[in-house]
């Protein structure tokens, strides 16, 4: 291999690390959890044990709709349980926190579903998880903005409110975003499903019944083959319906950070090792500190980042024109390139073109 295709392949690598998006840690009353980094932890001999799922997306992709059946739609690619939880209370609002800022060319809804682990999420089979949906906003025609757009205008992240009435116990929330720029098209919706363990305490004695995550959506749902390119859109959230008395959404608002803590292993107790920060490519921090009438708490959160540097597209392979609305371009892009008439190939941004 030459020196030059060396440093395209590297270059393509970085820009594969830098699409897309993932949930980077949570909030909940103030206290950081760090969330499963598929950018970093997977190639460390000891990550730390956190409160996500571990996933093999290490380039932040996304599960697509021709996969939707499978396993790997319950808690994203070949995912497997995290080593920890966070505890929280019914009726708590916990704060998502994604990273890098989700593409605004990624509108679609966002959707959190619960599904109870009938013992340690820690080792519950992901195929044996039976998730309720308890928040799942689409497209508000009052705003104009999908919840991918109130998601990335609201710091980056979604708060999620665990029902007041549930039932105590291990609980495996799953978040997702589904992007649907490639949506019109038949397998171009693009499902980031995000899976993290929680411990819910309280005195409610309701627990939802709900499906395998395999059988949430399928390639043709009409909130999965939908194009979002017209003006004010009829968007059915796809999925299961609502749980009793659930809003589509909480009112949206961020997070202040008070303190830092680690995952709680099964049982109760702390990781041996401490390495919660972030590792690798740390290049900013920023300290936040907290003042209340009983003490001072300070916390420093790191805050990664990747340098983006988008691969040139591929050239096209043959004649094949790309449908209006399809992909046609982008970093790692090597489909057709060309649009059929009465659409051309429009850059969305690095990662993005599409035939509009
Ligand atoms: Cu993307």
């Amino acid at each position: 291999m030459s020196k030059a295709s060396v440093l395209l392949a590297a270059l393509s690598g970085a820009a594969l690390v830098a699409a897309h998006g993932r949930v980077h840690h949570i909030v909940v009353n103030g206290v950081y959890y760090l969330n499963y980094d598929p950018t970093s932890h997977w190639y460390q001999t000891n990550p730390p044990t956190v409160i996500g799922w571990r996933t093999a997306q290490q380039d932040l992709g996304f599960v697509e709709p021709n996969n939707f059946g499978t396993a790997d739609m319950i808690c994203h690619i070949a995912a497997t349980n995290g080593g920890g939880h966070a505890t929280v209370a019914a009726g708590d609002k916990i704060s998502l926190v994604w990273d890098p800022v989700w593409p605004e060319s990624h509108i679609g809804p966002v959707i959190d579903y619960l599904a109870a682990c009938n013992g340690d999420c820690e080792t519950a089979s992901k195929e044996s998880l039976k998730f309720f949906k308890i928040d799942g906003a689409g497209y508000d025609k009052s705003t104009g903005l999908w919840a991918a757009d109130v998601l990335r205008n609201n710091g980056n992240s979604w708060l999620v409110q665990i029902p007041a009435d549930l039932k105590p116990g291990n609980y495996v929330l799953r978040h997702e975003i589904i992007a649907l720029h490639g949506g019109p098209n038949l397998n171009g919706a693009q499902a980031y499903p995000q899976c993290i363990n929680l411990k819910v305490t309280g005195s409610g004695s309701n627990l939802p019944s709900g499906i395998a995550g395999t059988s949430l959506y399928t390639a043709t749902d009409p909130g999965i083959l939908f194009n979002p390119y017209v003006s004010s859109p009829d968007y059915p959230v796809p999925g299961p319906a609502l749980i009793a008395g659930a809003a589509s959404s909480v009112v949206q608002s961020t997070s202040a950070i008070t303190s830092t803590a680690s995952a709680t292993l099964p049982g109760g107790g702390s990781p041996a090792t401490s390495s919660t920060a972030p590792a690798t490519t740390t290049t900013r921090s920023s300290t936040t500190s907290t003042s209340t009438s009983k003490t001072t708490v300070s916390s420093t959160t790191l805050k990664t980042s990747t340098v983006q540097v988008p691969s040139t597209t591929a050239a096209p392979t043959g004649g094949a024109s790309q449908s209006k609305y399809g992909q046609c371009g982008g970093s790692g892009w090597t489909g057709p390139t060309v649009c059929a008439s009465g659409s051309s190939c429009t850059v969305l941004n690095p990662w993005y073109a599409q035939c509009v």
